[in-house]
């Protein structure tokens, strides 16, 4: 079975970059930069990774990602990540990345996004990984913030395929973005959110109609509103469901009480990501594995998570054919 899982050819469709910054780069770049950390050592970096929710993982993740500074910085991020995906059967994958948190931090757009689309090139050369990027806004930020970005995003336009919606969920609903999607619509960017993950299947609903997305990442939440879970059927909306990162942050208190096999049973679509890799226990073939070992799925539910995964990706059609 794990060799059935390896090779059967993966889509990672909700993955944060910065989120894949394993413990042993994050040393590697603290030392290269000069930064401080609260860690002496790659081991303590790990004992840390104990989250009580989900905003308790940002605040580490935030931390984690003060030691990317420099173009190189990101381009050894993605593809250092790239090059493990691929050794697990991953085919294409769909980063989000988070400016505003590099903006903060008074590193240019310019440095995030140019060591990102070289580790794009790279990929697609050296491991015939195809990739997408999506733009995600921090939701707990002010909207202008959001704007601004978007503004500022302009000169880049091409190297988007959509934008997407991350960070703190509770007390922050989507609805507030409704205008800056709109803007993105108008660009052609395609939209996507983080609902339903922590916050309530009103949220959910409110990303659906309010920033029109085509997926929600996670929405794990929706079987708590039949009326909601029939909607999300109808309309055929992706849930980007994200197991192993549901139990590290206490979504769920184990993978065996995960509402995967309810959401499959209610007839979603739905695919299987891995999040934050490198603070959630694994990557793909991990996530996949778990699945195996929680669910007891066969091949045949494997080969559907996957073939939706790619039906629903941002590639472009040739790259779809070449892969189905
Ligand atoms: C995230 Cl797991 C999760 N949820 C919301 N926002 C995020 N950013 C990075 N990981
Ligand atoms: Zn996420």
């Amino acid at each position: 079975m794990q060799d059935f899982l390896k090779q059967l050819p993966k889509a990672e469709l909700h993955l944060h970059i910065e989120g894949t910054l394993e413990p042993e780069l994050m040393m590697a770049l603290a030392e290269r930069n000069g930064v401080t950390l609260p860690y002496a050592s790659v081991e303590e970096v790990r004992r840390a990774y104990d989250f009580a929710d989900l905003s308790a993982f940002l605040e580490l993740y935030f931390l984690g990602m003060s030691v990317l500074r420099h173009e190189a910085d990101f381009e050894d991020l993605a593809m250092d990540y790239l090059r493990r995906a691929h050794a697990e059967g991953v085919v294409h994958v769909e980063m989000h990345v988070d400016p505003q948190a590099h903006l903060a931090r008074g590193v240019p757009l310019e440095t995030v996004l140019n060591g990102l689309e070289r580790a794009r090139e790279r990929a697609a050369r050296e491991l015939d990984i195809s990739t997408a990027l999506i733009l995600a806004f921090l939701r707990d930020k002010p909207v202008e913030e959001a704007m601004q970005l978007l503004e500022a995003v302009e000169p880049y336009r091409e190297r988007f395929a959509a934008v997407g919606l991350d960070s703190a969920e509770l007390g922050h609903p989507p609805g507030r973005f409704a205008e800056v999607f709109q803007c993105a619509r108008q660009m052609g960017l395609a939209c996507v959110a983080h609902a339903g993950e922590e916050g309530p299947p009103a949220y959910i609903r409110e990303a659906l109609e309010q920033l029109q997305v085509c997926r929600v990442d996670h929405g794990v939440r929706c079987l708590e509103d039949p009326g909601l879970v029939e909607t999300l059927r109808e309309r055929g909306i992706v849930l980007t469901v994200c197991p192993l990162s549901n139990v590290s942050l206490k979504v769920v208190e184990r993978l065996a009480e995960h509402p995967l096999p309810r959401l499959l049973e209610a007839g979603l679509r739905l695919t299987l990501s891995s999040d934050d890799p490198a603070y959630f226990g694994g990557g793909m073939l991990d996530n996949f594995a778990a699945c195996r070992e929680a669910f007891g799925w066969g091949e045949a539910t494997f080969r559907q998570l996957a073939a939706n995964a790619i039906d629903e990706a941002f590639m472009t059609e040739a790259r779809r054919s070449e892969l189905q």
